[in-house]
């Protein structure tokens, strides 16, 4: 591995840890993980990138969500969008680490008709995102998602499912969570009484309406990010040596959360991260200047490695947001007194950054290396069904 061993400079902190250390450990665990041949068998069509499948009831949400967080539509214009009559596939690549395929599935169809291989798209499949009407009868719906969760499991058990239980902003806080209840109860026991006990899943309360969808989305994306403790563990060595209380990786482009330091996670910071990430690129879009090479990227946000915001709030404490790699920033909070010594902090960013680059090209290599191994893989198959046809003339 290259680069400089120097550790970070701490504020009285830990100075055992440091960032090469968790680099280190997350290269060998890469390195095990590939040598064993079956962490790629759920990418058997060639497809290296995560797939996201989002499923659901006609009118359940499901459009409405990816336009909002991935297009930036605001919720109100979500009231004109037209059914979804087809299968809608995206890539989604705002930031080095947030890269998948999301599909957007009609709700009127009928996903295990014969027309559809649908043993072909579970196994190539990372995470399945079913949403819920709370507004609506949910009991279709709940069948619905038995059927689903149990086909795509025998399929192909990896599959994460997460349960969106979607537009509760009408809903008071002790309805939220007595709706909840209820329909993890439901789903839970279906499924135990089916004899599918090994199944998970996950629940969230969502709305497009507030931060809700977006820190339901960010979790899911983290489940697909094998880089995540590694991430968790750079952002608490750099806090606890920066005098920094709270920290978060956000993609700017999307507002999904990557990774945070593994203090508890409070709704409110997040909100007021988000608002900040929105000031800075509303002003940049408003004011700012694209660089011409980003056109063709993100919409040629005008966000760059010099990207930075200061926000003193009138409790003791600064908000502070600092690009890390494109379109990847660090959001934090930092007590006045702790803010006073922003060299320290400063420097103890540069290391981080240098380190998460390293992660990140320990990553692009172990990609190429699955590319060129599937590649390996489908020219043996090809050449040796060509053989077997050639043998066997009919
Ligand atoms: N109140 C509320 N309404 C929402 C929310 N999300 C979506 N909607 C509304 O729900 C309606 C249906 O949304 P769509 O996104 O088209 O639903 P869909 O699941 O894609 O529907 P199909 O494409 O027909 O399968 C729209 O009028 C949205 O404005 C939410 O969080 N709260
Ligand atoms: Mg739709």
């Amino acid at each position: 591995m290259s680069g400089s061993r120097n550790g970070a400079a701490a504020a009285g902190g830990n100075t055992d840890l440091d960032y090469y250390d968790a680099i280190d450990d997350y290269v060998t665990a890469m390195q095990l993980e590939d040598d064993e041949e079956e962490c790629f068998s759920h990418h058997s069509d060639g497809v290296v990138k995560p797939r996201i499948l989002v499923m659901g009831l006609r009118k359940s949400g499901k459009s409405s969500i990816q336009k909002v967080v991935f297009h930036k539509m605001s919720p109100n214009e979500t009231l004109y969008l037209e059914s979804t009559n087809r299968i809608y596939t995206e890539d989604v690549n705002s930031s080095s680490f947030v890269s998948f395929q999301i599909w957007d599935l009609p709700g009127q169809i009928d996903f295990f008709d014969p027309i559809f291989d649908h043993e072909m798209i579970f196994r190539g499949t990372e995470a399945l995102i079913f949403v819920i009407d709370s507004q609506d009868d949910y009991v279709e719906a709940l069948d619905r998602l038995h059927n689903t969760v149990t086909r795509a499991y025998k399929v192909n058990p990896k599959i994460h499912f997460e349960v969106f239980i979607h537009k509760v902003d009408g809903l008071s806080d002790d309805h939220k969570i007595e709706k909840q209840q209820d329909i993890q109860k439901r789903a839970n026991d279906d499924l135990v009484d089916g004899g599918f006990t090994k199944i998970h899943l996950s629940f969230y309360l969502t709305s497009i309406y507030d931060h809700s969808i977006f820190e339901a989305f960010s979790k899911v994306v983290q489940k697909l990010i094998p880089q995540l403790p590694t991430l968790e563990n750079l952002l608490n060595i750099f806090i606890s040596n920066s005098g920094i209380e709270k920290a978060f990786l956000f993609d700017v482009v999307s507002k999904i959360y990557i990774a945070t330091d593994s203090s508890p996670v409070d709704m409110a910071t997040y909100e007021l991260f988000c608002d900040m990430i929105d000031v800075v690129i509303d002003i940049s879009c408003i004011y700012g200047r694209a660089p011409h090479h980003w056109e063709d990227n993100a919409g040629g946000l005008p966000y760059d490695d010099e990207s930075m915001a200061i926000i003193h709030l009138n409790n003791t404490t600064v908000m502070y947001l600092k690009e890390v790699t494109k379109f990847l920033a660090v959001v934090c909070f930092v007590r006045k007194e702790s803010f006073e010594r922003k060299g320290l902090i400063d420097y103890n960013f540069h290391c981080f950054k240098q380190a998460i680059q390293e992660v990140f090209d320990v990553r692009l290599r172990v990609q190429e290396n699955r590319k060129l191994y599937f590649q390996r893989r489908w020219s043996e198959v090809s050449a040796k069904s060509n053989e077997a046809s050639g043998s066997n003339p009919r």
